[in-house]
């Protein structure tokens, strides 16, 4: 195996043995092949377009590859059977797309990848396969690093996207132009051709649709379960027997809490489930009772200490510990190998397994809480007293620290940042990398001189579009560009939604973002001179150093 596709990548080169993650070489080879079908049904839904095609036309094939593509992200698939059905279910999708085309009286694509017949191959034989489209082969074939560094950057972050446009369409949310647009990325990348303007407007390219996934995203949320609003979720245990779900989508929660109604059984959220609690949809629910625990990376000791079955929706997932399979459900394209699979959202077998766990056998009091729900559509409403403050002196600086969290130890950096901070700063926080911070008692509960509330969890990773309609808002109020605000962004990278994300801030043009813990290793120092140079991009460093020229703007 050869993966490099997140930060926490072995020596920062590659999982070459077995993942980080622990993903296993068959598992990573076999998504190593589906990703070599998703470029082979991208040829021809180009093709297939092109001859004319309808939206509805090619409803499976855009329906195939957002689940295809999520399912190779980090933490979110390590069962090879279910990867092996996607290729096979793939090569189907492409030889009906063949006939459409040939139908049609279109074009049919050229070249290995267009041609590519996996239709008979055995698991050992797709294995075999596997080794010949590697990172290091396709990188050989092509023939410059920094051209492949440039497909590796569009290809993790297209899978960024996808994920983002699985999530809507969960609520009902295709956009075929997003869908030609996903295609065309992949089927540049098929090409495998050392071109590097070409291949760079097609890394700013999924940036955009990235923009235009999860401004969708936030439609989709708050036209089915209401604009998020600023509420109070407690996050100390309810006696009681109970379910936890982890994950981002809010739908399969919805899902639960109806078919849990009325059978005295409480649910938790968490992980990025946690601003589920700020939807009137979602918190009408009491037995909605509150968030358990703190981000994906502490899993086995936090699943394993609750006292009930545990659902997880979508990344992250991790090899589950002996203490707690059991009792571990996935759901959508979530898979482990030996855990339960929820089909056709039918929740009985988790609802009856909590109604004989133990449960809680207490509550605790006094109650503990965490504010959440701030996203743009009630913080826009703030901008006025956000501006004021800034004009007068009451806020030094906003800063936007989210993004995803991990294990390594350097993640503390964020830590340390949020609580070095001034204390009159303001804080816009979302993603998973919120929890390494959220808690602090340090910084529980603190309010600005103007009254508000000092860090607002704008959401999951999957609400990144609430951070970029608040600091366009705020730059036109202010009359500048989102560069000249008094804003600094420090983002925690792991995985390919921060990818997307990250695209999606370059595209816009946004500058001085600092990455960190580390910088991902598909980034060749030559792409990384090109990133400097034009967003001035900057890997974190020292806490007391990147606040300082923070603060000077820097
Ligand atoms: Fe966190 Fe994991 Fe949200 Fe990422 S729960 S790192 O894949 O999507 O954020
Ligand atoms: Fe390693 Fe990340 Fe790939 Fe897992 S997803 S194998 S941790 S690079």
């Amino acid at each position: 195996m050869f993966c490099r596709q997140c930060e926490q990548t072995q020596d920062h080169i590659a999982c070459r043995t077995v993942g980080i993650c622990g993903k296993s070489p068959e598992t990573s080879t076999m998504q190593d092949v589906l990703m070599h079908t998703v470029k082979s049904v991208s040829l021809w839904a180009v093709a297939a377009r092109e001859a004319g095609a309808s939206a509805d036309e090619m409803k499976e094939a855009n329906s195939w590859t957002l689940s295809s593509v999520f399912s190779t992200l980090t933490n979110v698939n390590f069962d090879e059977s279910r990867i092996a059905e996607y290729i096979k279910e793939g090569m189907t999708i492409k030889r009906d797309l063949e006939q459409m085309v040939r139908a049609k009286g279109g074009v049919a694509p050229d070249g290995d990848v267009a041609r590519l017949d996996l239709s008979k191959m055995d698991t050992d034989e797709l294995e075999d396969f596997g080794y010949t489209v590697s990172i290091p082969e396709l990188q050989k074939a092509m023939g410059n690093d920094d051209c492949f560094s440039l497909v590796e950057i569009a290809s993790y972050g297209a899978k960024g996207a996808c994920a983002y446009a699985a999530h809507c369409r969960q609520l009902g949310y295709v956009d075929e132009d997003v869908m030609t647009g996903i295609h065309h990325v992949f089927a540049k990348v098929a090409s495998n051709e050392p071109d590097m303007e070409g291949l760079l407007a097609n890394a700013l390219r999924v940036g955009e649709l990235n923009g235009k996934i999860l401004e969708m995203l936030d439609t989709a949320h708050a036209a089915t379960f209401g604009a998020p609003e600023p509420t109070q979720v407690k996050v100390t245990a309810t006696k009681g027997k109970c379910i936890l779900v982890s994950g981002h989508d809010l739908l399969d929660l919805e899902t639960l809490l109806k078919q849990t109604e009325g059978k005295g059984v409480n649910v938790y959220t968490h992980g990025e489930m946690l601003p589920a609690h700020g939807y009137p949809g979602l918190k009408k629910y009491p037995h909605l009772v509150g968030n358990y625990g703190t981000a994906w990376q502490n899993q086995k000791f936090e699943f394993a200490l609750f006292p009930g079955p545990v659902v997880v929706t979508t990344n992250c997932i991790l090899e589950p510990r002996r203490k707690y399979k059991d009792r571990l459900y996935s759901i959508n394209e979530v898979g482990v190998a030996g855990v339960k699979h929820i089909k056709d959202g039918d929740f009985s077998e988790v609802i009856e397994q909590a109604q004989s766990c133990k449960g809680f056998p207490r509550t605790i009091d006094p109650a503990e809480y965490l504010t959440v729900g701030f996203n743009h559509r009630a913080v826009l409403p703030l901008a006025g007293k956000v501006i004021d403050a800034v004009q007068n002196g009451h806020i030094s600086r906003i800063f936007l620290i989210g993004g995803c969290d991990g294990s390594q130890f350097d993640r503390n950096y964020f830590t340390e940042l949020a609580e070095e901070l001034p204390d009159d700063t303001l804080i816009l926080t979302l993603g998973c990398a919120k929890n390494r911070f959220i808690h602090s008692k340090k910084l529980l509960g603190q309010t600005l001189a103007n009254g508000m509330p000092r860090i607002l969890d704008m959401g999951q990773c999957n609400d990144s579009y609430s951070a970029i309609v608040v600091a366009t808002e705020l730059a036109k109020a202010l009359d500048c560009t989102v560069n000249d605000l008094p804003l600094s962004l420090c983002l925690s990278h792991l995985e390919q939604k921060a990818a997307a994300v990250l695209l999606t801030l370059l595209q816009m043009g946004v500058k001085n973002i600092r990455l960190g813990p580390s910088l991902p290793a598909y980034i060749t120092p030559n792409v990384l001179d090109v990133l400097v140079q034009n967003y001035n991009i900057m890997p974190t460093g020292d806490v007391q150093g990147d606040i300082k020229m923070m603060m000077e703007g820097k």
